[in-house]
């Protein structure tokens, strides 16, 4: 059964094993913690009890189950955040030498992807703004600045494990690698109105020759 579309991302498979290594766990205590509500209700002996009994949960011999899970917790809590170290500054603590840069802006319902211009910089008057299809090379760092015009977006691309919002008056920037070409989606994954589900782009990536064709392209238009 396949549950994810293919990962074609570099830190893909670190964000797969985090997501289940969380199912799983969480998974496990809430199995743990449904037996433990379920069981004694099924098991009941009806006819025995006399009289309700007042538990305050005082003294030790009660309160150890309570440490005890506070304990468990703590030691799983610890150990995610050692387990998880590595992707978390992989993909978000460290930016890798960016080999191409471009603007993802959310809007009420589209997306704006703005390219550098022939000078390679963005932010100058050569910008080029497109909607909806962003193009970049393969095995490449690209740097993506996030922001939004109006309300919360969040891109959302599936098969490169990327999700990240974009605030308005904030530019976040974060990178993605793809290792293999093709079209991906790009959607909104934050409730941003009614044309929400409408918000549906697409990442073309290109192996590094044909990408600078097609660059060339929208820059001529
Ligand atoms: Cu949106």
């Amino acid at each position: 059964m396949k549950i994810f579309p293919e990962n074609v991302s570099v830190y893909g498979d670190d964000i797969d094993f985090l997501f289940w290594l969380i199912t799983i766990v969480a998974g496990l205590a809430t199995l743990i913690v449904l037996f433990l509500v379920i069981y004694p209700v099924l098991t009941r002996k009806k006819h025995k009890a006399k009289e309700n009994i007042y538990v305050k949960g005082e003294g030790f011999k009660q309160l150890k189950w309570i440490y005890l899970a506070i304990f468990v917790m703590a030691v799983a809590d610890f150990s995610f955040l050692i387990i998880e170290s590595d992707g978390w500054i992989k993909t978000q603590e460290t930016l890798p030498e960016k080999d191409f840069h471009v603007a993802i802006v959310g809007k009420q319902w589209l997306w704006e992807i703005i390219y550098p211009g022939p000078d390679g910089k963005l932010y100058t008057s050569d910008d080029v703004k497109k909607f909806n299809t962003m193009i970049v090379p393969q095995d490449a760092v690209i740097h993506m600045d996030l922001t939004a015009y109006d309300v919360l977006h969040s891109v959302f691309i599936p098969h490169a494990r990327f999700k990240f919002d974009c605030l308005p008056g904030r530019k976040i920037t974060r990178w993605v690698e793809f290792t293999k070409s093709g079209e991906y989606p790009m959607v909104c994954a934050e409730m941003c109105g009614v044309g929400h589900s409408r918000m549906v782009g697409k990442v073309v990536v290109l192996p590094q020759e044909k990408f600078e064709k097609e660059l060339a392209k929208i820059y001529k238009k």
